[in-house]
Order: structure tokens, then C-alpha cells, then sequence
């Protein structure tokens, strides 16, 4: 029996974005719980007995909570195997979370919302200026982990996609919301297309979730 699971989330928060594109992908009904992060819910006592790191996605599977977006996603790919977001060869997935981890440590943690008005307060221009120098950093590497090893296909793995888009989309929204020149990454341009295509990527976007604000 699938079970009843609850997402805790903002729509522009990456993090959840990327559980919401794995959901999506597998075919899973979920229902919404967001956390509005402007707001500073996240750092209620409410939503820390949820996740002690004060930080959404928060994952509710028929009453168990699960956190951390990448741990979600293992789960995911372990408890519904189809289709898969992870290559049948150990090479080729290590390459895949490889690619995954240059976003979800090397460079998202250095840009959320906490870590930006930690260090530069209400200096929205310092803000800026450093997440686009950390994100065109990540990217940069991303693009050259793609280049090392073409994909026989539209995505970062082939012909479908894996944990390496599921993370790259979320980033690429981020990084456009800070102006990143992206032209320079066509390799990671090219996945970002292929994905834009797919009806879950689609039902995923930030702009679709039912606390997204115009
Ligand atoms: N490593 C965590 C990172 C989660 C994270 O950074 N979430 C951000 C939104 S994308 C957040 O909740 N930030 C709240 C804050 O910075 O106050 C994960 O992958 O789940």
C-alpha cells in the first residue's frame, strides 16, 4: 500500500523543490504543509520538532518524519525503484550523486536564506554578489563533471533523468533568481531543457504549488 505522505515545504525553497520533482517523477500523491520561510516559520517550535536544522523539506511518511533533502531521496529511490533516478552501474551512479553532491554540499548550503542574512544583514546587493560567485562556482564544476563524461542523451545521465537533474533544476531556478550568466554551462542548459519538457518537472515548478506567491 503507497503511504500517506505529507510535504513540508516553501515553493521557492530548492530543497523542497527537489523532493517535489522525485514525488512527481515516482508518480507519488502528496499533500502540501507549506512553512512559509520569509515568514520565519521555519524556526518555530512547531516546525523544529520537525527538523531540528530549522530547515524545510520535511517529509512525512504516514507519520514518520523524514529530513534532509538527499536522505529523502534515497528513500524514495529505495522504497519505489520505478522509474529509476539512480544508473544500474556502481560507476555511473556514483557519477550521478557525484554531480548531486557538487549541489546539495558544495554549493546550495552556502547561499539558503540563514547563511545570506547572517553575513551581509539587509545588504541585498553583498547578498547577491555572493550567491552568484558561490553558485557560478558550483555550476562551473557541474558543468565540468558533464563535460568529463558526455551523457548519451538530453540529461546529466543519459536519457532520462536522474538525482543529478532532480538537483540541477532546482539550482539553475536559484541561480536565475540571483542573474547568473548561465550561458556558460550549456551542458547543464541542455538537461535544464530536457527537463522543462516532463510533465513532473512541470507540476514541480515553484510557480505551481499553492503557496507560491505572484
Ligand atoms: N541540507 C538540507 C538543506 C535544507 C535547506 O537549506 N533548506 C532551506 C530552503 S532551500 C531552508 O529551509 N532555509 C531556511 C533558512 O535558511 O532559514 C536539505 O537538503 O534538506
Amino acid at each position: 500500500m503507497r503511504p500517506h505522505l505529507v510535504l513540508h515545504g516553501y515553493w521557492r525553497s530548492s530543497s523542497a523543490y527537489r523532493v517535489r520533482i522525485a514525488l512527481e517523477l515516482k508518480g507519488l500523491a502528496f499533500d502540501h504543509a507549506p512553512v512559509n520561510l520569509l515568514e520565519g516559520q521555519q524556526r518555530s517550535e512547531e516546525h523544529r520538532a520537525r527538523n531540528p536544522s530549522a530547515y524545510v523539506p520535511a517529509l512525512e511518511v504516514d507519520g514518520t518524519m523524514l529530513v534532509e533533502s538527499m536522505a529523502i531521496l534515497e528513500w524514495l529511490e529505495e522504497a519505489f525503484p520505478a522509474p529509476p533516478l539512480l544508473p544500474p552501474s556502481p560507476l555511473a551512479r556514483a557519477h550521478v550523486r557525484a554531480l548531486a553532491e557538487v549541489v546539495n554540499a558544495g554549493t546550495q548550503p552556502l547561499q539558503n536564506l540563514w547563511v545570506l542574512n547572517h553575513f551581509f544583514g539587509s545588504d541585498q546587493a553583498a547578498k547577491t554578489a555572493w550567491a552568484k560567485l558561490v553558485i557560478a562556482r558550483g555550476l562551473g564544476a557541474f558543468e565540468e563533471l558533464l563535460a568529463r563524461q558526455e551523457p548519451a542523451g538530453p540529461f546529466c545521465a543519459g536519457e532520462a533523468p536522474t538525482l543529478a537533474d532532480v538537483l540541477l533544476v532546482p539550482q539553475l531556478y536559484n541561480a536565475r533568481r540571483f542573474g547568473v550568466d548561465l550561458t556558460v554551462f550549456p551542458r547543464a542548459l541542455r538537461a535544464d531543457a530536457a527537463c522543462a519538457d516532463l510533465a513532473a518537472f512541470k507540476r514541480a515548478h515553484p510557480d505551481a504549488q499553492p503557496d507560491a506567491k505572484p
